[in-house]
């Protein structure tokens, strides 16, 4: 153990504990703008600096050790004037439209500027050359705005394992970009978005389609119908001020009746559907032979990821596509014939935690005769946006219901937003009809948990166990491809994979939580437990006990992986 002073305080703490750390413990807050706690430690933006007794220069905290002995000065003037001097050489280079900016009030560097009352800026002159990459489906990139911190490059290399961002130049020409200055819609990117939930400023934003689902809004010959994810309602509270992991669920169905959507439904639905089908197609392949271990196929990071990096895996892959394009390819063939209306006159729209659904929604190999299954996708932030300008109180909105049937739901399905969700909730399926009993011990506790790679054993039956695999996070899918290309991974059958930390409760699409606050609190873990909670919360927990998707069966699709099924459902993907 080390023993220092810190502003006078004595305190020990173990070797190799940085003074940022140290300070924290004693509830000292060293301001930063590079940080990212275990992601990005570099020391860059020079705004933790600190004065250390008898040392001539200031270090900065993030990435200095402390050492026995030693005196360490937090708030020195010397400190400070050097804090603000080197905010202000930042704030010289920034575009600082910041009024109108996505990330105004949002901003670490806005609010750092505040916090540190730096409202000059003495340096004028020349700026470095600027790009605005607006060429992705999902991802906007402005360097007008970037600040050369280089997180989402960190992000994007030691997380998502992707690294299509990375620091090019030198000095005042240094550029955060893709390589060879191409756009990120011509490199090897996922459109997970992990780069703009964790830039501090406006640099990274999703492309918004809110005009296009205003446009849609507003044509009276269009139905336009929603549907939402299952972890926009885990975080989109904390757009209005609630603690995070607050379930916000009725005031989501409440708000999104008053933004004037025709019907309010919700990708749960689709969630149940997905199991039904996949489900069925994993009892398929372990039993009449196909290929193992099956692969999920509902994150669009992911897949893109495995097109990208690991084609030759393709037909480990499950042939289901995606709840949201479920939901919204079974509106536009069931729910329009049902309700007589042309599939061309209807407009699907999906609020989703994730930017690369932006992406999905775009791909041709889903279309089913020549219709988009959803029209347009935006993120759990854009759904904000949309609330905020159209000046509904969401806080004083009332707990209302999604609409009938296409929004009737199970637990079973809520807990597809968290890492692991999709399988409890196959596993759930399959023990039952393999059973073909009610199993009331349900919640299978050893698939939850932010691990970044699980591995679990389950008796199905008592001739059959079922060894399954999480992960999530590109850096932990490309462990597990890299294990199964290698032939490790022969005793899986069935494999879950997320493109996100954390699976789609911290998706690139979702509330931006500061760097500062993610020091403290494990977002992906207390916005799980919304997830769990509401699952906890339901009567029937299972998605084939789910009486409208019966129905639908009943009524439409005559059995889970029927020919119709298939058609409307399942999809393939080219190596
Ligand atoms: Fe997800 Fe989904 S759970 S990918 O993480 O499977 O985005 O929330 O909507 O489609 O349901 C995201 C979340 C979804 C889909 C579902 C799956």
């Amino acid at each position: 153990d080390i023993t220092f002073k810190i502003n006078g305080q004595e305190i020990t703490v173990p070797e190799g504990t940085t003074i940022l750390e140290a300070a924290r413990l004693k509830d000292i807050d060293i301001p930063t703008l590079c940080y990212l706690k275990g992601i990005n430690e570099i020391g860059a933006c020079r705004m933790c600096l600190v004065e250390i007794a008898g040392a001539k220069a200031l270090q900065a905290a993030c990435v200095y050790p402390v050492a026995n002995g030693i005196e360490v000065l937090t708030n020195s003037p010397k400190v400070q004037k050097a804090r603000k001097v080197n905010l202000s050489l930042i704030l010289s280079d920034h575009n600082r439209e910041c009024t109108t900016c996505v990330r105004s009030e949002n901003c670490e560097l806005q609010a750092l500027a505040n916090e540190l009352d730096v409202h000059d800026i003495p340096f004028q002159g020349e700026k470095s050359g600027h790009t605005i990459d607006d060429l992705s489906t999902s991802i906007i990139r402005d360097e007008t705005k970037c600040i050369l911190c280089k997180r989402c490059a960190a992000v994007c290399t030691k997380v998502q394992a992707v690294g299509v961002l990375g620091a090019v130049g030198r000095g005042f020409t240094s550029q955060v970009q893709p390589v060879f200055g191409r756009s990120l819609a011509e490199v090897g990117c996922i459109n997970c978005g992990q780069c703009i939930i964790n830039c501090p400023v406006g640099a990274l934003k999703e492309k918004s389609n809110i005009q296009d689902v205003w446009d849609a809004i507003n044509d009276p010959t269009k139905t336009v119908i929603v549907e939402t994810a299952p972890a926009v309602r885990a975080a989109l509270g904390e757009e209005f001020g609630y603690p995070m992991g607050t379930p916000v669920t009725g005031k989501m169905a409440a708000a999104l009746r008053r933004l004037g959507f025709d019907k309010v439904f919700d990708t749960d639905f689709g969630a149940d559907v997905t199991i039904m089908e996949e489900g069925t197609e994993l009892i398929g392949r372990l039993t009449n032979g196909g290929v193992l271990p099956m692969i999920t196929s509902c994150s669009p990071g992911w897949i893109k990821y495995i097109e990208t990096y690991y084609p030759e895996a393709i037909p480990n892959l499950s042939s289901c596509k995606s709840p949201q394009n479920m939901t919204g390819a079974l509106l536009k063939s069931h729910y329009a014939e049902t309700n007589k209306i042309d599939p061309k006159d209807m407009v699907v729209v999906s609020v989703m935690p994730c930017t690369a659904k932006k992406y999905e929604v775009q791909r041709e190999e889903l279309n089913v005769d020549g219709n988009q299954d959803v029209d347009i996708s935006i993120t759990t932030r854009e759904l904000a946006r949309m609330i905020k300008s159209s000046r509904i109180m969401f806080n004083r909105l009332p707990d209302e219901d999604f609409d009938s049937y296409y929004g009737d739901s199970t637990g079973a399905a809520v807990i597809f937003g968290a890492t692991g969700g999709v399988m409890e909730a196959a596993v759930r399926t399959v023990a039952d009809v393999l059973n073909k009993k009610d199993i009331q011990e349900i919640d299978y506790v050893a698939v939850r948990g932010v691990e970044g790679i699980k591995r679990a054993s389950v008796q199905v039956t008592p001739d059959l166990t079922v060894n399954v695999l999480m992960a999530h996070g590109g850096s932990n899918l490309k462990i597990v491809m890299d294990q199964l290309k290698a032939g490790e991974l022969k005793d899986v059958h069935f494999i879950e994979l997320m493109a996100c930390p954390g699976g789609c409760v911290n998706g690139g699409g979702q509330p931006i939580v500061a760097a500062k606050e993610k020091m403290d609190i494990d977002i992906r873990v207390e916005r799980a437990k919304a997830l769990y909670t509401e699952d906890a919360n339901k009567t029937i927990r299972k998605s084939h006990q789910n009486p409208s998707v019966i129905r639908l069966y009943e009524e439409y699709l005559e059995e889970p992986n029927s020919h119709k099924a298939h058609h409307i459902l399942h999809t393939t993907y080219s190596q």
